[in-house]
């Protein structure tokens, strides 16, 4: 079967209006939205991880751990020693801490890689939305010149620039695809192991489904990446670098001007090139961000403390996506940070804190891993 699925590309018409759909724009929130009052009263109201006992019904699926869900506290104070230590706007989305629980799953070990994505090509023809060319029907008002396939990409700067405009480092490039994920002249040989990157969300809900597995919801995506741990900085303890070792690949040096790679990656790691966290899995932090099923709203978690849920039982998200800083924008959510991470701009590597991009879109730092339910594997066996 060969899957095609042609969307309305907001990224091109963002890039012909000047390019505006990408992640990390700071939440902005109404002065009297519930999420903003969150914020204004943080506590720190993380309590233990409370996980499942049952054990995995049978053998791991290949490839895959078993998450044993359970209870935790979700969300991100961004504070080291009770003191904050990011922008209070790369925590804003993250608050409040609210109490949650997801069932057991299985969950890919490893973002999902070249090799992986290249087999599921092969079976089934399948062309990612970056390799499909916008149509003059899509976008009526576009020159001709423009409607060329592409997707968006990194470029450094040339030297320091105020970080308040994204636009200076990504650019819109034109045979920008997972097979040239930085544009025609570069491409992934001799990187099968390396995540799979310039894949939009419609791409990877596709690859899921062919794998017979599923995005993860973004509940579960945070109760697998803190491992068993509870309110930590990062997926792996309070200190970014424990005993001076590298736990997560991101950006060293002046961003975006130039990565020094002291992590031992300028760019993009193959998978499983830092430690696994508590449950097994590799590149939670860091590497690609990756995408979870969820529509994205900054004030989702508020709006749940609001509703008077005690315990959230396995959150979908939303219902619609809704950003303020880009309100014609339909976003997902996206989790884990990137290699273009750094404590000078997005700090959002650090655990539960949250990303989002639009749905249609892909990046040179984008990926994503799948997960399985645990009695959909009981099922096949
Ligand atoms: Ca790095």
């Amino acid at each position: 079967m060969v899957y095609r699925i042609i969307r309305t590309r907001n990224l091109l018409a963002a890039t012909l209006a000047g390019l505006g759909a990408l992640t990390w724009s700071a939440p902005a929130f109404a002065d009297d939205s519930p999420a903003s009052a969150a914020t204004n009263l943080t506590l720190s109201a993380f309590v233990p991880t409370i996980p499942n006992k049952a054990p995995a019904l049978g053998p791991a699926p290949e490839g895959m751990v078993w998450i044993p869900g359970g209870e935790f506290s979700m969300g991100s104070e961004g504070k080291c020693n009770g003191a904050s230590c990011c922008s209070p706007a790369t925590v804003a989305d993250a608050l409040p801490i609210h109490r949650v629980y997801v069932n057991g799953f299985w969950m890919d070990q490893t973002d999902v890689t070249n090799d992986q994505f290249d087999k599921f090509v092969k079976a089934t023809g399948y062309k990612t939305i970056a390799e499909i060319a916008p149509t003059k029907e899509e976008f009526p008002t576009a020159p001709p010149e423009n409607l060329v396939a592409g997707s968006v990409v990194f470029t450094p700067t040339p030297g320091p620039v105020p970080l308040t405009d994204h636009f200076q480092w990504w650019n819109y490039v034109h045979g920008a695809n997972w097979r040239h994920p930085s544009g025609p002249d570069s491409d992934i040989t001799g990187k099968g192991n390396y995540p799979v990157v310039q894949i939009a969300w419609p791409d990877a809900v596709a690859y899921a489904k062919w794998a017979g597995k599923r995005l993860p919801t973004e509940a579960e995506w945070e109760f697998a990446s803190r491992g068993g741990l509870s309110g930590k900085l990062y997926d792996w303890g309070d200190e970014f670098k424990p005993g001076g070792k590298w736990m997560a690949n991101t950006w060293q040096g002046t961003f975006p001007v130039k990565d020094t790679g002291e992590d031992g990656f300028a760019g993009l790691s193959p998978v499983k090139s830092f430690p696994p966290n508590g449950y097994g899995l590799y590149d939670m932090a860091g590497n690609v961000w990756q995408w979870c099923s969820d529509w994205y709203r900054p004030d989702y978690f508020a709006r749940l403390k609001l509703a008077g849920v005690d315990v959230a039982r396995n959150p979908q998200g939303p219902d619609s996506s809704y950003d303020p800083s880009e309100p014609g924008t339909q976003k997902r959510v996206q989790r884990g940070g990137s290699f273009l991470c750094t404590d000078q701009y997005c700090t959002r590597y650090m655990a539960g804190t949250r990303g989002k991009g639009d749905a249609d879109t892909g990046c040179n730092h984008l990926g994503f891993r799948c997960v399985k339910d645990a009695g959909q594997v009981a099922i096949e066996k």
